[in-house]
């Protein structure tokens, strides 16, 4: 048994937890990386729209409001450059207006930063672009020896995976790589009414569900585990005044799961559940809240046209 495969212990630990729960971050592995492709592509999912929206009309803007001059250099950081889309219209506009920087893709999978360079070399020839493999903490104190000044990209609502403590510790830390001046655009799914976001994680034709479902399909393959799809189903809740998507996996009926590289049965009742999700949505309050003691000001706010998404200039 290895014990320090992180995936392992937190799965150990996770389901020895009354209630029961598992961490987002394991969805992705390649058949959840593909799935996820797709929920951005369903109707429902309305944030992919929302984002693409404001950088495909406002990219101008945005970059205006980065203080920088197309005569000084910059590096401009992607943390968990995802599959680049939005991102694309921010680099389009950045050479067009001939300014002078670098692209630093960063990613802890290796697999999507190559993905992500080639797309943005074949779309962009002449972009400089310097990927970084590994966690963003230990990137950013590597990168942040240098003297360029900086703008950090963190996009697709990926912070509402963070509970708001950790969501906060985690911009304070990003606070304190930044130079006075230097900027964080960080792009938030906005609160909204329940018919509107729980579909979003609820889809029709059952997307979310797969990808929900898959994680037990990674433990089995992973960690050896007898886990029957058939007897879990995917559980979404959202109420506005919490303004928490929360995802789970429920258990249809009593039954018991053997994990082999546990050597060890994990019991489940009859509509016990396993959370694994929560997406946060967010008002300028909330965010002013997360941002308390981090040197950090919201300076400008950019939103689509029905003000479902938010990306946001944070300035130190
Ligand atoms: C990638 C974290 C923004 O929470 O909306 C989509 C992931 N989960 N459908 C989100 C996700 C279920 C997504 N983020």
């Amino acid at each position: 048994m290895t014990e320090n495969d992180p995936f392992l212990r937190d799965v150990k630990a996770g389901l020895s937890q009354n209630p029961k729960c598992i961490s987002s971050h394991y969805f992705y592995d390649k058949a959840g990386d593909e799935l996820f492709q797709q929920i951005m592509e369903m109707p429902e999912y309305y944030l992919t729209n929302a984002e693409l929206e404001i950088f495909s009309q406002q990219s101008e803007a945005i970059i205006q409001s980065f203080e920088i001059s197309n005569t000084e250099e910059f590096e401009l950081i992607e943390l968990g450059a995802g599959d680049g889309k939005k991102t694309q219209y921010l680099l389009q506009t950045l050479l067009e207006k001939n300014f002078k920087f670098k692209y630093i893709p960063v990613d802890i999978s290796k697999n999507s930063l190559s993905v992500i360079t080639e797309r943005m070399q074949n779309l962009f020839p002449n972009l400089k672009c310097d990927p970084k493999q590994g966690d963003y903490f230990q990137v950013l104190d590597q990168l942040f020896s240098s003297d360029k000044p900086k703008v950090i990209l963190f996009i697709g609502s990926s912070l509402g995976n963070m509970p708001d403590g950790i969501a906060a510790q985690f911009l304070h830390k990003i606070a304190a790589h930044l130079k006075k001046n230097e900027k964080l655009l960080l792009g938030l799914d906005l609160l909204k009414s329940k018919d509107i976001v729980l579909p979003a994680y609820n889809d029709a034709s059952g997307i979310t569900s797969a990808f929900n479902l898959n994680l037990l399909r990674r433990i089995n393959r992973e960690l050896g585990a007898d886990f029957d799809l058939e007897n879990f189903e995917h559980a979404p809740e959202y109420t506005e005044k919490e303004g928490i998507a929360k995802s789970y996996l429920r258990s249809k009926k009593k039954h018991s799961v053997f994990i082999k590289e546990l050597e060890e049965y994990f019991d489940f009742e009859e509509n016990e559940t396993i959370h694994t999700e929560i997406s946060r949505k967010y008002t300028d309050e909330i965010l002013q809240n997360l941002l308390k003691d981090s040197q950090l000001e919201i300076t400008r706010k950019f939103l689509d046209s029905k003000n479902f998404f938010a990306d946001y200039i944070l300035t130190k």
